[in-house]
């Protein structure tokens, strides 16, 4: 590879700053594919600030603060561009130098990554990815940018760099004398720098870095909240929920589950890509119309007295008969006794919450100081609360539905009025309010079964969160309604299973339709309303064929 070329000193220093911006951007890939705390950058600033005499870091930290991490990434990245940069002209004139400084960065991003506590083979991957493609690249483009020129020798005035040309221009040129830096002479062979071929080839490596740098950004994120998420120990909570009666589940095949297990529950929210919020770096903010604003970190939130509830979370948009329903065991800590370290000032009515990717919630405060087992919560179902359902921290209110009240990934709470702000939901149509309408549906049979003549189970779930289940009843074929069998439930804030096990099923088509009647008194309706603006209503009937 040895060829004495020379390229004006910008195009090999661009030559070299794409290589090395290769080299970063598919460490980063390959890092954020196979394990995001290999990333050689990360870990040379880990091992820099393990080998730094304590003074000096005492220094960088009382200088720059909570910059400090910052400061030191964008150190390493500068001295990462200044020696790409530097690279790049010794490169073009022979590629083995640059290789060498490659191979150089490589072993000390290899030994940083291996020196890291709890460091194993694989970590050296992303290094040796890096710079492996930092060396294509940088054979490539001196390929691509410089391209052997054919015809008789030039004269040696043409071969002379730009600064020299202009000593030489006092003398006289010939016809053959052109002062052109491009054209480069290497031993006998000659080279032109191709700027087509220099641009187009950088451009593609600027991409490529690009491309890769923020897919792996995105996946080391995700691997790190991951893994933030199982390392998190759930603390014993003050006030647990007492172990749930046995009666709660029927246990009858095909009928919910009391406890909707943690990856069948529902899932409804406007995010494209879900946040991942690392409860390192987490913090809730709760401010306006409170007497002093209050910054939870994460650790204060689990510092705070801890409660278990089983709460059943609706979703507004569950059609009579819908999915959107799920039970769980949520651990938290009260929304209502953080709001009153606050001190909520007289006249707000409304908790604007707001989540990490700016999805809004309006809670009326009176509902969530009623008493009821409203929770900032980061478990659920005993494990850290999923990233799906709003990892590290959400709200849960027993009686609204989930788009007034459960904001997932929550960072701030605004005490406000509702004549004052909205939620992201109300000028789309939907209520400013929305407590939870007494429902039920049927389970069993599905809706279009086939069964066999004779005694068969009708089964189902009832609810009306912080009201409480108190009958079900089912009629068939329009006939009497039937009182069905409750379930237990711990408390009026979930739902109830309900279950007829003795109807005797006639051949031909039959509709089995079911009513909840709460602790209210009310019994449900007929009326049948859709999901907008504050939730259906309405009797769930199955059709079923028999025989
Ligand atoms: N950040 C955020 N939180 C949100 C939502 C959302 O879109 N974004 N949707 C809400 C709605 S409409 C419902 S029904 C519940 C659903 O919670 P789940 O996905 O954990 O079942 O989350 C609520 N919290
Ligand atoms: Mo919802």
């Amino acid at each position: 590879m040895k060829s004495n070329r020379r390229a004006p000193r910008w195009a090999a220093t661009l030559i070299g700053l794409v290589s090395g911006a290769v080299a970063v951007g598919v460490s980063l890939l390959v890092a954020g594919l196979v394990k995001a705390s290999a990333f050689p950058v990360v870990a040379v600033g880990n091992a820099a600030v393990d080998l730094t005499p304590a003074a000096l870091k005492d220094f960088a930290i009382r200088t720059f603060g909570e910059n400090d991490k910052t400061v030191l990434l964008t150190g390493i990245v500068l001295v990462l561009a200044a020696t790409a940069a530097a690279i790049g002209p010794p490169a073009v004139r022979d590629l083995r130098y640059g290789l060498a400084v490659l191979a150089v960065f490589g072993v000390v991003g290899i030994a940083a990554v291996l020196t890291r506590p709890g460091a194993e083979a694989v970590d050296v991957v992303p290094t040796v990815a890096g710079v492996a493609a930092a060396m294509f690249a940088l054979r490539h483009l001196i390929r691509r940018a410089l391209v052997p020129v054919s015809g008789p020798p030039e004269p040696e005035t043409a071969a002379e760099p730009p600064g020299e040309i202009s000593a030489a221009g006092a003398r006289e040129r010939g016809p053959y004398e052109r002062p052109v830096p491009p054209v480069m002479r290497a031993g006998g062979d000659r080279y032109a720098l191709d700027r087509r071929g220099l641009l187009v080839g950088t451009a593609g490596g600027i991409v490529l870095a690009g491309v890769a740098g923020v897919i792996g950004r995105t996946l080391s994120g995700r691997a790190q909240v991951s893994a933030a998420r199982v390392d998190l120990r759930l603390p014993r909570p003050a006030t647990p929920a007492a172990p749930l009666p046995a009666g709660v589940d029927l246990r009858i095949r095909g009928l919910s589950p009391f406890v909707t297990p943690n990856s069948d529950f529902y899932r409804v929210d406007t995010a494209l890509v879900v946040p991942q919020v690392d409860p390192r770096s987490w913090t809730l903010k709760i401010h306006g119309m409170v007497d002093r604003p209050v910054e939870l970190t994460f650790a204060d939130l689990m510092k705070r007295p801890l409660q278990e509830a089983d709460i059943t979370l609706c979703c507004v948009s569950n059609e009579v008969g819908g999915p959107y329903i799920g039970n769980a065991r949520w651990l938290g800590t009260s929304l209502a006794a953080v709001l009153r370290d606050a001190g909520v000032q007289k006249g707000a009515d409304m908790l604007l919450s707001t989540s990490a990717d700016g999805w809004t919630a309006g809670t009326p405060v009176d509902v969530v100081l009623d008493g009821r087992d409203a929770l900032l919560a980061f478990g659920m179902n005993g494990e850290a609360l999923p990233v799906d359902h709003g990892f590290p921290a959400r709200q849960v209110v027993p009686g609204l539905y989930g788009y007034v009240s459960a904001t997932k990934w929550v960072t701030e709470i605004k005490v406000t009025r509702f004549d004052e702000d909205e939620a992201y939901w109300t000028p789309r149509g939907w209520s400013p309010r929305g407590p939870i309408k007494t429902e039920s549906r049927i389970d069993l049979p599905r809706d279009g079964a086939r069964l066999s003549p004779g005694r068969t189970v009708i089964a189902g779930v009832a609810w009306a969160q912080h009201k409480g289940v108190d009958a079900v009843e089912v009629r068939i074929d329009r006939g009497q309604w039937r009182q069905a069998r409750l379930a237990e439930a711990p408390t009026a804030d979930t739902w109830r299973q309900w279950v007829i096990d003795d109807w005797d099923a006639t051949p031909g088509g039959h509709t089995i339709e079911v009513r909840a009647t709460d602790a209210t008194g009310y019994t449900q309706t007929a009326d049948r309303a859709g999901v907008v603006p504050d939730g259906a209503t309405g009797w769930h009937s199955v059709g079923v064929q028999v025989g």
